[in-house]
C-alpha cells in the first residue's frame, strides 16, 4: 500500500515537470486584436526587426503605449472602434511591455522581442 503511494507520488512528480522550461511562448501575429478591454495575445513573442500592429476590435476606443521600462517607445494614440495602427518596427531586443492609452495600467500586455 505504502510502495504504491510512493510510485503514485513519484509519478505524479514526473507529470509536473515543466517540458523546455520558459512557458508557453506564442508568435506575435502581425495584427494585435483588442476584442473587448484586453489585448489577444496578450503576451507574445516577436522577432528583432519585425513589425507589428494593433487593431481595436471593440466599440470603444482603445491604444497601446510603451512603459518607461521599453527598450523602444511606440505609441499608437487611441484606435477609434474597427481602426488598425500603423505598423510598429520591433528592432530593438527587449521586453515591451504596453498599456492602454485610453485606460492605463487597467489594460496591458508585453511583447518579447528577441
Ligand atoms: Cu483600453
Amino acid at each position: 500500500m505504502k510502495a504504491w503511494l510512493l510510485l503514485g507520488l513519484a509519478l505524479l512528480g514526473v507529470a509536473c515537470t515543466p517540458q523546455g522550461g520558459g512557458g508557453a511562448q506564442t508568435p506575435c501575429p502581425a495584427v494585435i486584436d483588442i476584442p473587448s478591454f484586453s489585448y489577444n495575445p496578450s503576451d507574445c513573442t516577436a522577432t528583432a526587426g519585425s513589425k507589428v500592429r494593433f487593431k481595436n476590435s471593440d466599440d470603444v476606443p482603445h491604444g497601446a503605449v510603451t512603459k518607461a521600462s521599453a527598450p523602444g517607445a511606440f505609441d499608437t494614440g487611441n484606435l477609434a472602434s474597427g481602426a488598425t495602427s500603423a505598423e510598429i518596427a520591433l528592432d530593438v531586443p527587449g521586453t515591451y511591455e504596453y498599456i492602454c492609452t485610453a485606460h492605463g495600467s487597467s489594460m496591458g500586455g508585453k511583447i518579447v522581442v528577441k
